[in-house]
């Protein structure tokens, strides 16, 4: 790649992606959707990071998170498409997936699960078809931007191409944010 003048290139201009970022397009291409990577020359790693580069709202921001549990036949995956604004309560994912003993999969795992590494997580493209739930929250914006496969690309899609991308079930497994002090407690 040459002088870049912007931080900000678009993928269609570049000649050939990094490996890991070419999975997450074919992915979307082979269900017939282009995706428009960004790369940056600053980290898109956590969501604030990534909000900040893009110039989008944290809640815009979709965290891709490896979740594993712990069943009869061994640790299974899910994924949770969480908007940059919330946290996952992760009694609520137990119970939505109807699964025991879920955990934050360590970064190891959730390498070894999807193929990519913590920070470039991408909501579809892993190495295997994962079981994904999406938070409604990301449902509030016309679009959201998600990771790319490394720690420095993102791309905006709508939320409903998200979910038709991920084959996600979107059901909320956000913790209660608290409310702001003073604000009534009978909401
Ligand atoms: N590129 C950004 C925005 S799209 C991104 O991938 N954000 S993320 O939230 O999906 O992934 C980064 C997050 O991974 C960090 O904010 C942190 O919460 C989490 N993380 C960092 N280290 C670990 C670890 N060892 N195990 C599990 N999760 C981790």
């Amino acid at each position: 790649m040459g002088a870049c003048e912007t931080d900000a290139i678009l993928a269609p201009a570049m000649a050939e992606h990094p490996f890991s970022t070419q999975r997450v397009l074919d992915a979307a291409e082979r269900k017939g959707f282009e995706l428009e990577v960004v790369f940056f020359d600053q980290s898109t790693h956590t969501a604030d990071d990534a909000a900040r580069a893009v110039g989008a709202e944290v809640g815009q921001i979709v965290k891709s998170l490896v979740f594993v549990s712990d069943d009869v036949d061994g640790l299974q995956p899910c994924l949770v498409l969480v908007s940059g604004a919330n946290t996952v309560d992760l009694a609520l994912l137990g119970a939505v997936l109807t699964v025991p003993r879920i955990r934050r999969a360590t970064a190891d795992e959730a390498r070894e699960l999807t193929g990519f590494s913590i920070g470039g997580i991408p909501p579809f493209g892993h190495r295997q078809q994962i079981r994904t739930v999406m938070d409604p929250d990301l449902t509030r914006y016309d679009r959201v931007w998600a990771a790319a496969g490394t720690s420095n690309a993102v791309f905006p899609l709508a939320p409903n191409t998200l979910r038709i991308l991920t084959g996600a079930v979107v059901t909320p497994i956000a913790a209660a944010r608290r409310p702001p002090v003073g604000a009534s407690s009978n909401a």
